[in-house]
């Protein structure tokens, strides 16, 4: 029997710091060669009673107090006792409600308001969602975007004072959990840099000084390596590059010179790196989907016969390739950039990867290709990988190419009626029939492509380009068509917020996009790199009753949850940023209104405390989940907040944001920092000659 530590901390609780510097320890052979081993526990992170008395006994429970019966008493004794009692009571309330008044909640000047957000919610008219860009009002973007700060504010300040340091939160309940015994920080390294960006500078102190104080990585515990790498190394990366590269937002500086904490980030961030090296130790270099931290030791995944997610495997190099660019040690760099060469040995038909990989041999496992779960983010981080090293990694732009226009050969279809664009999936492999089925996931893909036909600069400028051409503007009319696709998925449902996952009504036989448009690239084969001749028009129909939009559109039982996924505000974000159409931000702003509305869970008097995952977004009152995943504060208020800013705040021409949404610098590689392989050739004769990015 032990001791359990209250579910709901006060953020005031004081957490005694480790010894100096005891991020600092270095490599012993102790430690089998690992900085930061041994160090001593956290005070508040651990489950046992630490004081002499009760250092070798554990508190009873009360079902264990002896039991005494009652002893008779008289009628007089039983009425001063009554008075006793009652008084004694009296006492009790009074000095309950006097240390609750005492006891301040965790409020900052800057604190949102809950019952102004409330009454500005029950105020929300269900306003046109049909923009088509005729009106003349002008909005005013930064009061919106004040009021996503303030959805934050909420969000967080809930969390902060109800299970500040826990790595889950549920907001109805209100209590806080570990996913492994000691914490990881999972939500507030997460959220940092958000903090950051929207100037919450007290909550930065705040957040910052439970890393320094509380955060440990020596846990003898199994982690998920790209979730603790996307998350957790992304966030500390992160936060180290905008708090030294923004001074002018909240960034409590990294590098202050002498003072306790100096180059926290940095240094929380190269311990836990040391750790996931580990995963990579298997005899192909493809990571293990699991990680011990303490032994950093790799664990290939319980399930789906010890392979590990394609997507999984290949979304961690961004991480490790910034880590080694601040620390100029190549190890990081290698090992992921080996991951990439094992992958594309495989030579995969247009491009195209199953979604699962043996970390032993290197080889696939099974047929199924989809942009959804598990092969999302092996796309997204290759055009990304050579944006983030400034164009110097050209291997990436190929591979990327020609897995986009894989996509657009053998995954887009067509809705009957409306004539939405579909991204399926191929379960039984490219052979196989194509799944007109998306999950919320897949919806990240339409920024990404906007993204890789522009680089990041504007569409008007980009066009000026000489490399720009038909290929290009197809890619943008593709884009803008999935977006609208993914938008309707906000758009069907009764709360306005999109399912999980949706399937749409399609032709049988398919019709692909070379059937829809014989002129173009992909149906014939030729590039058209001629001078870009503007904007080519949407094939589909607008949302409106009479084109029989939601007739196309399909939502199962079991997929009708909404987890305020980040993938469709991220598109909006990179759409709008690209073509500088307003459109995706009023289109933005609907679905921020159906998230408040919806997904706010209310105290009992008239005010919000937080904000909660959906198990039926189809339904009105929705059914809550009690869940606030750790991406609806890191992701998907990060992505509202930067629609409503400005262009260039954060500019997409500087920055590569990670598949958390933690934005990363752009930088020229040097040295052995390079990419070191070249492709295989597809026609086994010789290898092709894609030039590596070694500078
Ligand atoms: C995030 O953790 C990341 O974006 C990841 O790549 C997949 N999606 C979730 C949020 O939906």
């Amino acid at each position: 029997m032990s001791f359990q530590a209250p579910r709901n901390n006060s953020p005031f609780a004081s957490q005694q710091p480790f010894q100096n510097n005891y991020w600092r320890a270095s490599r012993s052979p102790a430690n089998n060669g690992l900085p930061g081993y041994g160090l001593s526990p956290s005070a508040g992170l651990s489950n046992s009673l630490n004081t002499p008395i009760a250092a070798d006994r554990t508190l009873p429970m009360y079902k264990d107090k002896p039991y005494f019966a009652p002893r008779r008493t008289g009628p007089r004794t039983r009425r001063r006792k009554l008075i006793y009692g009652g008084l004694c009571a009296l006492v009790l309330l009074a000095l309950w409600y006097y240390s609750r008044a005492a006891q301040p909640e965790w409020t900052t000047p800057d604190a949102a308001n809950g019952e102004e957000l409330w009454k500005w919610v029950q105020g929300l008219d269900e306003s046109d969602p049909e923009y088509d860009g005729s009106s003349q009002t002008k909005i005013d973007w930064d009061a919106r975007r004040e009021k996503v700060r303030d959805v934050f504010t909420i969000s967080w300040d809930g969390y902060a004072k109800n299970a500040w340091g826990y790595d889950e939160y549920h907001p109805i309940s209100k209590y806080g959990r570990h996913m492994i015994a000691g914490g990881m920080g999972w939500i507030i390294v997460d959220a940092l840099d958000t903090l950051m960006i929207m100037n919450l500078t007290s909550r930065v102190q705040h957040a910052r000084s439970w890393i320094h104080n509380s955060l440990q990585y020596n846990q003898d515990h199994d982690v998920n390596t790209f979730e603790t790498t996307i998350r957790m190394l992304g966030g500390l990366l992160s936060a180290h590059h905008l708090s030294t590269t923004y001074p002018e937002l909240a960034s409590i500086t990294d590098d202050d010179e002498g003072s306790p904490g100096e180059d926290l980030y940095i240094e929380k961030a190269t311990d836990l790196a040391d750790r996931l090296l580990g995963a990579f130790d298997s005899s192909t270099g493809i990571p293990y989907a699991s990680i011990n931290l303490n032994k950093s030791e790799g664990i290939p995944s319980y399930a789906d016969n010890g392979a590990s997610s394609t997507a999984e495997a290949t979304t961690v190099q961004l991480e490790f390739k910034y880590l080694a660019k601040l620390t100029g040690e190549a190890e990081y760099w290698q090992a992921v950039e080996k991951v990439m060469e094992v992958v594309d040995a495989q030579k995969m038909q247009d491009g195209l990867v199953p979604i699962y990989i043996y970390p032993e041999t290197g080889q696939f496992k099974g047929d199924n290709i989809r942009l959804g779960s598990r092969g999302d983010s092996y796309y997204e981080y290759l055009i990304k990988q050579y944006l983030q090293t400034s164009e110097h990694e050209p291997v990436y732009k190929e591979m990327w190419d020609e897995a986009l226009a894989g996509m657009r050969k053998h995954l887009v279809t067509y809705t009957q009626n409306a004539r939405l664009t579909v991204l399926g999936e191929r379960p039984s492999g490219l052979s196989g029939v194509l799944s007109p089925k998306m999950d919320h996931l897949v919806c990240f893909l339409p920024g990404t492509i906007a993204l890789g036909a522009t680089g990041g600069i504007p569409l008007s400028e980009a066009r000026k380009s000489p490399n720009w051409g038909q290929r290009q503007e197809e890619e943008i009319l593709l884009a803008r068509e999935l977006t609208k696709t993914c938008w309707a998925t906000y758009r069907i449902t009764q709360t306005g917020l999109a399912p999980e996952i949706t399937y749409f009504k399609v032709d049988d036989p398919r019709v692909m996009e070379a059937d829809m448009y014989p002129d173009s690239t992909i149906a014939t084969g030729i590039e058209g790199q001629q001078a870009s001749h503007g904007e080519l028009p949407l094939l589909s129909k607008p949302l409106t009753s009479d084109s029989g939009w939601r007739k196309d559109l399909d939502i199962h039982r079991q997929d009708r949850h909404n987890l305020q996924r980040p993938e469709t505000v991220e598109s909006l974000f990179y759409m709008y940023r690209i073509t500088g159409d307003d459109m995706y931000r009023h289109w933005g702003w609907e679905m921020f209104k159906s998230f408040v509305k919806h997904t706010a869970v209310p105290a009992v008097i008239s005010r919000i405390t937080g904000f909660t995952s959906l198990s039926n977004a189809d339904t009105i009152p929705p059914d809550t989940r009690d869940n606030m995943e750790s991406f609806w504060m890191a992701e998907t208020l990060k992505y509202f907040y930067l629609l409503f800013s400005d262009r260039d705040f954060i500019s997409l021409e500087e920055n590569v944001f990670n598949t958390e949404a933690h934005p990363l610098p752009r930088f020229k590689p040097t040295g052995d920092l390079k990419t070191g392989w070249t492709r295989k050739s597809r026609t086994r004769s010789e290898d092709q000659t894609v030039e590596e990015g070694s500078v």
